[in-house]
């Protein structure tokens, strides 16, 4: 039970939209199903170790250098502790716990932190607690952490079934594809590194409550996400383009028509969406795919053949200093070595850049 384990994940970027979550219970059940795909743990990751030793008097989380008020706390941090106790019953261990975790990317951009975040912790928790635990269930303990975080327990291109069972043993991600099925690439531009200022977490409880459109966005969500799975294993990218391309538009319509309305793409979005179109129009079919979570920052889809040219004209769209990171589709969650652990012998968090 002693020593440090230190587990490596990447975030990924949903193609169909996890948007609504059926009660506040803190359990993070989505009212509808979602698919996506996980991104390359050399471009964008989270690197999180953990030790479980009851020479650790008082629990504590670092997230990115950062100290997390574990006795009050906020919401996140709370459900974080929910999992890593009910996790540490699970393997009756004694004695606190030391989580140190950091993001390669801005954390609050729209890039999802979280879903990296949460993968990775419960991954190292299942080693050092020598649990044993399936995938299923690594993904359901994920969920609880955050929503997205069920599907980066798999590699790939990834569906969450929503389920229905109000406990959520049924709301699990499953793999679709291995990354090797389909070669994608995800062009990502951040145009803004600030934090939101509606939470996903907050947006998720609002937009159900208060959107007219939320209502017909549920049964469309369920076809999209039938659809994308099938464009995927069919690797016919003109049907993935449109579902997703539309889907992320109708998602962010029925956060527009939240009261109060929640805002997340800015100009600079709108600027990728244009581009995107004209590029698409120009070929007469879908070389692109624009895709926008709880952010403005874009991720447009392509394939090897036109990522430099998607990239050249998303320079062109954003101004030449915009910055731009591509990523291929990755694995999932992997232990990591020596070199890359962040806590020391003496069990103290390693906190440097
Ligand atoms: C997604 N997003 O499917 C969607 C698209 C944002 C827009 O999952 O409260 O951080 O932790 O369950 O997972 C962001 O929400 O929310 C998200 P919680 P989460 O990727």
């Amino acid at each position: 039970m002693n020593g440090v384990y230190t587990a490596i994940a990447a975030p990924n970027i949903a193609l169909v939209k996890y948007w609504g979550k059926r009660d506040d219970s803190g359990l993070n059940l989505p009212y509808n199903s979602s698919v996506s795909m996980t991104l390359h743990q050399n471009t964008v990751r989270t690197v999180t170790s953990v030790a479980l030793d009851p020479e650790i008097k008082r629990d504590a989380v670092y997230v990115d250098g950062k100290l997390q008020n574990t006795s009050r706390g906020d919401e996140k941090v709370n459900l974080i502790m929910g999992v890593i106790r009910e996790m540490k019953s699970m393997g009756n261990s004694e004695g606190g716990v030391l989580v140190v975790s950091r993001n390669n990317f801005p954390a609050g951009s729209g890039l999802a932190s979280s879903a990296s975040g949460g993968a990775a912790l419960v991954f190292a928790l299942n080693e050092a607690l020598s649990l044993h635990l399936d995938s299923r269930r690594l993904s359901v303990l994920a969920r609880k952490m955050s929503g997205s975080a069920c599907r980066s327990i798999f590699g790939g291109f990834v569906r969450w079934n929503r389920g229905t069972s109000p406990g959520g043993e049924d709301s699990y991600a499953e793999q679709i594809a291995p990354p090797s099925h389909w070669e994608l690439i995800d062009v990502i531009c951040i145009v803004s590194a600030s934090s939101k200022k509606v939470s996903s977490s907050a947006g998720h409880l609002i937009t159900p409550k208060t959107s007219v459109l939320y209502k017909s966005r549920l049964e469309l969500a369920e076809r999209n996400a039938e659809g994308a799975a099938g464009a995927i294993e069919e690797r016919d990218f003109e049907t993935l383009a449109e579902i997703a391309m539309a889907d992320s538009n109708n998602m962010h319509a029925t956060m527009l028509d939240s009261w109060p309305p929640i805002k997340y793409m800015n100009e600079k979005s709108w600027k990728v969406v244009e581009a995107v179109h004209e590029m698409n129009s120009r070929y007469g079919r879908n070389i692109a795919a624009y895709t926008f979570d709880a952010g403005p920052n874009a991720h447009v889809i392509t394939t090897p053949k036109y990522e430099k040219e998607v990239e050249d004209e998303m320079r062109s769209a954003l101004g030449e200093r915009a910055r731009i990171l591509a990523s291929h589709i990755g694995d999932g969650p992997r232990l990591t070595n020596k070199k890359d652990r962040l806590i020391d012998d003496s069990l103290q968090p390693i906190l440097g850049n």
